[in-house]
């Protein structure tokens, strides 16, 4: 249906669960949310978007759209317009998915223009099966020679996108299983207010176990009135096993003692295919996840190899520099190609913690670790997988520390990325912006004096010559972050191309270099800034620890590496005594989360929250090895891997209904089926309270802290990979392998 003139809706004004479904579509925010293509440069000043159309040859040589419109399927839609020409010219308005998600137009139509302004109007119906997740409106304008066209009133009106989840069965598990000598708890949403009785089967409904739930009232992380089973009575292993209240059964699971084996490796997997600088060979990660080097400076990538210094800005004070560094390499931080020393700082450490912790805590297989166990092209080098992969990262690191004789020698970049954001879909190999180096901060340089300083004593045997050489730029950083202790990343510097990892606290930064120099050299010069730092005594567990919070991780390498630390006994019980803080607060959550906001909010990644607060309380059981620990932690992945209020796995491959479309440049799957998805073993950032992205804040607000998650690529804030994340998933991962192989040795003695 087309009419022409007058009769169109007034913007906004939708009605019966109709909704205006662009934006900025009368151009008061000028061409914001709209792309062309063809070189064209739209202009509003005159409170219309006119753009001069060039001379192509078919119609989508010149193209006005807009992208990431959420539709229904089988529902009305209104497209209206209003437009003028210069001179008689046919466009073609178009509503289509995305054009990285080819499939038929809902609406394709040619709309004659003449100079007096035509209103037009169309309706259409969308097809009555699952949209993509995306979809575009595009106004055709080419293959009518060179001619102006002005826009106004542009608008979709109809029903938005209805997210209503799908939490699978009221009965949350672990999607994984439980070990058979480990805890196995369950959590059951209902509105019942008396114990229920529950009953375990196996595949062939012979029933296990059986017995009550614990009434556990309303569970603030979810609003939801939840009861608790705990099934650990039951030790057996046993495959395709379900719980079943109240007549809802949970997904499938297993009771295996093997059951964290893979995780251990899997979840080391994304930091191979995020390596920027090489191509990734699908012989060694599977070859849906092959591609090119990326930012090698093979155009359309600008590369690298010759990276300048930002453009100066009001916030730099004056700071600039005129030299150019080559920082190939390291890992792509996460759905985006920026390289961002802080936070691949703390990633590589917990990857070389995970492998330093198997040299102190007893675990009955040391070369769980060893060569050869990760997807990684260096196998059969000789040395561990897991140093190879973190080596990758490190050797970028040194590369963003500042060349001497410079005026901030030995100070470290904060971060290179994009002078632009790109969109998505986009592998790093056709990321088509210029890179820039951004100001040296006090945060990164800590936290690369940090990292090298323990590779420098983990490289020590294999590699003398390169733990000499991290040694070296540690105390250069050390000495460089002394003579400059407030060079802080502002939040300013996170607009363009890029998070800010913005941090203007550091004494946790100083307190973790310092430990991990002094635990590297035993030198006292760096014992007596520990105890000159008020940290060292400070309860730094409670609030977790992160990219921007770090002292937790000096505290516990000075409790677990040997050291002449003369306080170390009171250091050991701090941990622990940190640990049993973290346990009570768990014992009160109902899905046995390890993470209790004070604030009663979940943060961006709060799935690292959750990992980084097991991490501690590992530390803990690898100084007492008192198995409550270790429980402690298992039950913590429990929430991970599914039992939590929404019945989603975080976890991509495991769990029956698992996470699998994290926000991702080249992870994209659901925006090209050409692409993957992430690597079995991504987790993802997991529910975030302030749920800042389009797609959370339009379909989640107000959501309760569990519920502010959705599995949707455009999610960035709640659904997003992260190396930072990932590597707190391959360290407990890593962590609760071990414990499962001691225990199956200690149950066979
Ligand atoms: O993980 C970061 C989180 O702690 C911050 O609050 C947020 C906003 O600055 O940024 C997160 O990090 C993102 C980074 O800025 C860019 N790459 C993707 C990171 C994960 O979303």
């Amino acid at each position: 249906m087309v009419l022409f003139a007058g009769s169109a809706p007034a913007m906004g004004a939708a009605s019966d669960g109709q909704e205006e479904l662009l934006v900025n579509g009368t151009f008061a925010a000028g061409s914001d949310s709209w792309w062309t293509n063809a070189g064209m440069a739209p202009d509003t000043s005159g409170g219309e978007l006119c753009v001069d159309v060039p001379d192509v040859a078919d119609p989508w040589g010149a193209i006005l759209g807009q992208n990431d419109i959420a539709l229904q399927p089988g529902s009305e839609y209104v497209l209206t317009f209003t437009a003028r020409a210069d001179r008689p010219a046919t466009i073609r308005p178009i509503v289509q998915p995305a054009e990285y998600a080819p499939g038929d137009p809902y609406l394709a139509t040619d709309a004659r223009l003449g100079v007096a302004p035509v209103t037009a109007t169309y309706t259409f119906v969308t097809p009555d099966e699952e949209l993509p997740v995306a979809n575009q409106v595009q106004f055709q304008l080419g293959g009518e020679g060179a001619y102006e066209v002005c826009f106004d009133d542009v608008s979709l009106v109809g029903p938005p996108y209805a997210h209503v989840p799908d939490t699978g069965p009221s009965v949350k598990v672990n999607q994984l299983g439980y070990l058979p000598d480990g805890p196995k708890n369950a959590t059951v949403v209902t509105a019942a207010t008396t114990a229920q009785p529950w009953v375990l089967k196996s595949g062939s409904g012979q029933v296990l176990a059986g017995g009550d739930t614990t009434p556990r009232g309303n569970d603030p992380s979810s609003g939801e009135t939840v009861h608790t089973v705990d099934f650990s009575a039951y030790t057996q292993e046993a495959h395709d096993v379900r719980l079943t209240v109240g007549g809802e059964t949970s997904h499938p699971f297993d009771i295996d003692a093997q059951l964290y084996q893979g995780l251990r490796a899997d979840a080391m997997r994304l930091f191979y295919t995020n390596r920027s600088g090489t191509a990734i060979d699908g012989s060694v990660a599977g070859s849906e996840y092959a591609r090119p080097a990326g930012h090698l400076g093979v155009l359309p990538n600008q590369g690298d190899d010759a990276v300048p210094c930002q453009e100066p800005k009001e916030w730099m004070d004056d700071w600039t520099c005129d030299y150019r560094l080559d920082v190939t390499g390291g890992w792509y931080d996460a759905g985006d190609h920026g390289k961002y020393v802080v936070n691949g700082g703390i990633a590589t450490y917990q990857l070389l913690s995970a492998y330093e912790r198997t040299l102190y805590a007893g675990v009955v297989d040391p070369d769980a670790l060893g060569d050869s166990t990760l997807h990684v092209p260096e196998r059969g080098n000789g040395v561990p997988d897991i140093l190879d992969e973190a080596r990758w990262n490190l050797e970028f690191m040194l590369k963003m520390q500042v060349p001497a004789r410079e005026p901030l020698a030995g100070m470290v970049h904060h971060k290179v990325h994009d002078v632009e954001w790109t969109g998505l879909p986009l592998l790093p190999s056709d990321d088509p912006k210029p890179r820039a180096l951004h100001r040296p901060s006090t945060a990164a340089t800590l936290n690369l004096a940090a990292v090298a300083a323990v590779g420098a004593r983990l490289w020590e045997e294999t590699d003398p010559q390169f733990a000499r050489e991290l040694l070296r730029a540690s105390r250069r950083a050390y000495a460089a972050a002394e003579a400059h202790p407030d060079l802080f990343a502002p939040d300013e510097d996170g607009d363009d191309g890029g998070g800010a990892y913005a941090d203007d606290e550091v004494r946790d930064e100083f307190y973790w270099a310092a430990a991990e120099l002094f635990l590297t050299t035993g030198k006292v010069r760096y014992a007596r800034d520990l105890k000159a730092n008020p940290l060292h005594e400070a309860d730094v567990f409670s609030d977790g620890f992160y990219w921007g919070s770090v002292a937790a991780l000096g505290r516990m390498d000075l409790a677990t590496v040997p050291s002449g630390l003369p306080d170390r006994d009171r250091v050991r019980r701090s941990v622990v005594e940190g640990a049993d803080r973290l346990v009570a607060l768990q014992s009160g959550e109902a899905f046995g989360q390890t993470f209790t906001p004070a604030d009663g909010r979940y943060p961006w990644g709060s799935n690292s929250s959750m990992l980084n607060n097991q991490v501690v309380i590992a530390t803990a059981f690898d100084l007492t090895g008192d198995p409550a620990y270790a429980d402690s932690v298992l039950e913590g992945l429990d929430y991970l891997l599914g039992r939590n209020v929404l019945g989603t796995s975080y976890v991509t491959g495991y769990g029956t209904d698992d996470a699998r479309n994290q926000h991702s440049r080249w992870y994209a799957h659901s925006l090209d089926p050409s692409l993957p998805n992430p690597p079995t073993g991504s987790v993802a950032g997991g529910p975030n309270s302030s749920i800042q992205d389009p797609i959370s804040s339009a379909w989640l607000e107000g959501c309760l802290p569990q519920w502010c998650y959705v599995d949707d690529i455009r999610a960035w804030a709640v659904n997003e990979i992260t190396i930072n994340w990932n590597s707190a998933l391959a360290w407990v991962a890593s962590f609760v392998a071990d414990v499962s192989a001691q225990r199956a040795v200690t149950e066979r003695r």
